[in-house]
């Protein structure tokens, strides 16, 4: 198995997609676009662009989740540090990592901290997030691995101590149900029993708040949900025109999720050639590039639960907009 590099100071790097990395992107759009249904995986929107493009959604006034995650963060850090214990932070789908500031301060406030490990498939913000924390927490160990959290977690380093697994910002929402169990089964099966599951979630709301945080005023929501098309452009040489599709975002209340589509304006052709693929899509045919499930507390007590996990901590904003569950393994 390979190891991580060393790298200068305390940071160290692995990049867990070497080799396989455009091999998937081919399969999963080829698979994708010869459906009946057409769908792509979101996480092949977070290139650099898609991935500043998602910091600016984050900063929104209608994009609520990251704002209402940071201030439960605000009030309950020191609270969750001091239940678990944590002298080791692993973060999945970190990104820029700004709320995990606010982790990791509560822990160098308990005099935990040791180390912090990034695991994201932008490249990019793994490698200036961890340069920004090293430089930020002397003497904090970090390690940036490059990959995706659903296949390359064999590659995370042994734990060095009690470790809090973090997966925040809603993005387990955005796995299909039957990923997202078993996602948090591996998760379960990661846990030892002197670790914890840190996990955000959106909650159940109504849809006009919903519906405007997936279609902002400014089109920024839109501009991120077409960087799908370019980032297909590039790595398998289509010709996607992104203008050719407008962004769709409804709730859909039977299933309490978001359901994020592009729809083609008129009939049109796109040639894939690394994928020697030509596909058809019909004026007003809908193409879905995402899902956000929003959730309740039973919900998710339930579902930690047949994962074999345990809920410890449910923390939640004034208006229950968002909540971080703390969980660990069942059995303990
Ligand atoms: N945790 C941050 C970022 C959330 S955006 C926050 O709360 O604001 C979702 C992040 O997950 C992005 O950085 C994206 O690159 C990453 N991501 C999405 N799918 C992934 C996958 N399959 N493997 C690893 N990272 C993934
Ligand atoms: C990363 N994830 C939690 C975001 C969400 O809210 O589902 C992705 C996103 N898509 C559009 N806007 C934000």
């Amino acid at each position: 198995m390979k190891r991580p590099t060393p790298a200068l100071g305390a940071t160290s790097f692995e990049d867990a997609r070497e080799g396989d990395g455009w091999r998937t992107l081919a399969e999963d759009v080829l698979d994708g676009l010869t459906r009946p249904f057409k769908e792509l995986p979101p996480k092949y929107a977070y290139d650099s662009r898609g991935s500043a493009l998602f910091d600016r959604i984050c900063e929104l006034p209608e994009y609520y989740p990251t704002r209402t995650e940071r201030s439960i963060l605000e009030r309950a850090a020191g609270e969750l540090i001091a239940a678990t214990g944590a002298s080791e932070l692993v973060e999945l789908g970190s990104g820029s990592a700004t709320k995990t500031r606010l982790l990791l301060d509560a822990m160098a406030a308990a005099d935990t901290l040791q180390r912090f490990v990034a695991v994201d498939v932008t490249e990019r913000a793994v490698r200036e997030s961890a340069a920004e924390l090293t430089r930020e927490y002397p003497g904090l160990q970090v390690h940036g691995l490059i990959g995706d959290f659903e296949r390359h977690l064999d590659r995370l380093p042994p734990a060095t101590g009690p470790r809090l697994l973090a997966f925040l910002g809603g993005t387990i929402g955005n796995f299909a149900p039957a990923s997202r169990q078993r996602f948090l089964g591996t998760i379960a099966g990661l846990l030892s029993d002197r670790d914890h599951l840190l996990l955000g979630t959106d909650l159940v709301k109504d849809r006009a708040t919903l519906e405007a945080a997936y279609d902002d005023s400014d089109g920024i929501s839109a501009e991120f949900n077409r960087n799908i098309l370019l980032v297909i452009n590039r790595e398998l040489g289509a010709n996607f025109d992104p203008a050719g599709f407008q962004h769709v975002a409804r709730f859909d209340a039977e299933n309490e999720r978001m359901d994020i589509r592009l729809r083609a304006r008129e009939a049109q052709e796109v040639v894939l050639p690394a994928i020697d693929l030509t596909v058809r899509f019909a004026a007003g045919e809908e193409l879905r590039t995402e899902i956000s499930s929003k959730f309740t507390r039973e919900r998710v007590a339930a579902e930690l639960s047949a994962a074999g996990l345990a809920l410890a901590a449910w923390h939640t904003d004034e208006n229950d907009w968002f909540a971080l569950s703390l969980a660990r393994p069942a059995s303990v």
